[in-house]
């Protein structure tokens, strides 16, 4: 596989000259500045690779080009935007950038309520604390029949965290799952941030009618437009799993379990229709078998993200060490350095360590704590490959 990291821009407080010495061979990054259905302009995007390459690095994969919302619930404008998707492809397959990442995830990307829990070794890690999202989901975005999406003990100690929880906390769990944790990926949510909640209901409202299956048939509507462009131009298109792999406020998920990857790698059977392998994403989900599905899906998978969580008891889970945790990375590696496609591959997220967590690196992507990752998948790596050579 390709080591590559993932760079946030110009802004990015880890910079592209600090990469080289950690062993990393490639980049992973997008034109932030720009809103989902925005054309990425050719001239930027060479602007941005001859800077990566200047520093010996290659621009490896894109992540994300965001698709917008109304290509996802099938607004009146999605043919439109789908031609500004198809035109920011080409303009990346002119650039030679083949490996593209998004995701089908309505409104929300990934959800966590702690960016900051604190672990006994005196780390930080990203934690889901289910009580604290149903009290999310049920008290303060008080979604319409919320209560119906939990167990009727999990809606009783909601109840009683609402006589506990302050103002403070409810506003912090606010500004963790809509604002903080999406934010720095995409953007703000758009319009303004001072109302978080009636901007992500307002989000929310146009998907009230569209089930699993008709956000499956969006999505093959969106591959079948844009399929020609990235057979054309050699683009690996690669979806990333939703996270948590589960619905969330009533939104219907897609892309959460094997039999669903096995729809969208059928819907579209074509080698440029592919998947992001989030070990992580993909081990917070109970059901999910994470090395019979890299076995699975290994020879369509364009991209790999290396993370791995522990499932805990009612609901929870944390994002492990990489070296522990549900997901085997060691048999991961194995897996996908088998299809001998050299694919990419970045560490995704790290506890934040030794000061990372003061440091406004943004949720996740502090910079000891990813160094550290990258160090032991480096090693995983480098035994995986001793083993290879001495089968041979
Ligand atoms: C979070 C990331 C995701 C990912 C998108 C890809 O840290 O892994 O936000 O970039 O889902 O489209």
């Amino acid at each position: 596989m390709e080591i590559t990291w993932r760079w946030f821009g110009p802004g990015d407080k880890v910079s592209l000259h600090m990469l080289r010495q950690l062993g990393v061979e490639g980049v992973v990054t997008a034109l932030h500045r720009h809103s989902p259905g925005e054309v990425w302009p050719e001239a930027e995007l060479r602007a941005t690779k001859e800077r990566i390459e200047a520093e010996g690095l290659r621009w490896s994969v894109v992540e994300s080009l965001p698709v917008s919302e109304q290509i996802k619930y099938g607004g009146p404008d999605r043919d439109p935007l789908l031609d500004r998707y198809r035109q920011s492809l080409e303009n990346l397959g002119r650039c030679g950038i083949r490996t593209v990442c998004y995701n089908f995830m309505p409104v929300i990307d990934w959800v966590r309520t702690d960016l900051e829990r604190p672990m006994p070794d005196g780390s930080h890690a990203l934690f889901f604390d289910y009580l604290r999202f149903a009290y999310f989901d049920i008290k303060l975005l008080a979604r319409e029949g919320a209560e119906k999406d939990f167990l009727p003990e999990v809606v009783e100690r909601v109840e009683a965290l609402d006589r506990s929880m302050s103002g403070e906390e409810k506003a912090q769990l606010v500004d963790t799952i809509v604002t903080r944790t999406q934010g720095f990926i995409n953007g703000p949510l758009g319009g303004s941030d001072a109302a978080p909640l009636e901007r992500f209901r307002a989000l929310l409202a146009p998907y009230k009618d569209v089930s699993k299956a008709q956000l499956r048939e969006n999505l093959r509507y969106f591959l079948e437009a844009v399929m020609p462009v990235c057979r054309e131009w050699d683009i690996r298109l690669c979806i990333h799993p939703d996270d948590p792999p589960t619905p969330v406020f009533g939104l219907p998920r897609i892309v959460c379990d094997a039999e669903d990857i096995r729809w969208l790698l059928g819907a579209v059977d074509d080698f440029h229709n592919g998947l992001t392998f989030c070990a992580g994403s993909l081990s917070a989900g109970k059901h999910n078998d994470v090395e019979a599905m890299a076995r699975a899906f290994a020879g369509r998978t364009h991209f790999v993200h290396l993370r791995s969580c522990e499932l805990l008891p009612g609901g929870d889970f944390v994002e492990a060490p990489h070296t522990a945790g549900r997901a085997n990375l060691v048999e991961l590696i194995r897996i996908f350095e088998r299809e001998g496609r050299n694919i990419p591959m970045r560490v995704d997220h790290g506890r934040a360590i030794l000061g990372d967590e003061r440091a406004g690196y943004p949720p996740g992507y502090g910079f000891h704590g990813r160094m550290l990752a990258l160090g032991q998948v480096q090693g995983m790596m480098a035994a995986v490959r001793d083993e290879r050579n001495r089968q041979l």
